[in-house]
């Protein structure tokens, strides 16, 4: 089966749908867009005009959570999730709190490139965003980390807290309080330490875009 995964560089969306490919040892190719930008294409394959975008053999499969889904069921092998009921909710538990964190740090972050922050919703989002890594750390703290497991919840949970390392270096965010997280939250960074060296994720590192984030949000 043919694969195109259309992404944004920096994108953690796109980033863990890359590495289930990769784990799964499925061959893709990449079409870069910038969603927001004239010229798009990005809204031809979702009504959500959202990356990532899926095409897998003239089917289009979109948003990140249900594109893993869908690699899961059409490739079970080698599996991303596990076979037991606890496990398998675990993982569905680590992954969820991954992604809603991420648009969490979304919507700090449009704020935060507003004219005139509110500082209420600043204050909600911040809290929300410690809450949810102190969360993780907690979870992982349960985890065995033994370098040759990866599920699901792993990846969503590395992508998300490493792009908030890439959106400070990259500039595409305050070096806040909210997005410092490695060395903080002990459990949790021994974690991505751990996961950050396999090769699926050395493989898909965050790329920089031109980034305009205050006129996206204007
Ligand atoms: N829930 C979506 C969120 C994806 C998302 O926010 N993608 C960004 C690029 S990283 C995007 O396409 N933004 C354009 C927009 O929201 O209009 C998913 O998990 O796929």
């Amino acid at each position: 089966m043919a694969f195109t995964l259309i992404n944004a560089g920096p994108s953690p969306y796109g980033r863990k749908v890359a590495i289930a490919l990769l784990e799964k040892g499925l061959d893709f190719d990449v079409v870069l867009d910038t969603p927001w930008a004239a010229g798009t294409i990005t809204p031809h394959h979702s009504p959500l005009e959202q990356l990532p975008i899926l095409i897998a053999d003239g089917e289009t499969v979109y948003d990140s959570s249900y594109i893993l889904e869908w690699i899961e069921t059409r490739f079970p092998e080698p599996p991303l999730l596990p076979a037991d009921a606890d496990g398998r909710l675990a993982a569905r538990k680590r992954q969820m709190l991954g992604e809603r964190l991420m648009e969490v740090m979304t919507l700090l972050l449009f704020e935060l490139h507003r004219p005139e922050p509110g500082k209420d919703w600043v204050d909600r989002q911040t809290r929300k965003m410690h809450g949810g890594l102190a969360a993780l750390d907690q979870l992982y703290e349960q985890r065995a980390i033994t370098g040759e497991t990866i599920d699901l919840g792993d990846i969503a949970v590395a992508t998300t807290v490493l792009v908030f390392e890439h959106a400070v270096t990259a500039g595409y965010s305050p070096d806040i309080a909210a997005m410092r997280w490695r060395g903080k939250y002990p459990a949790l960074t021994k974690f991505v330490v751990s996961i950050e060296q396999r090769p699926s994720f050395v493989a898909t590192r965050p790329q920089d875009m031109a980034l305009d984030l205050a006129a996206t949000v204007g």
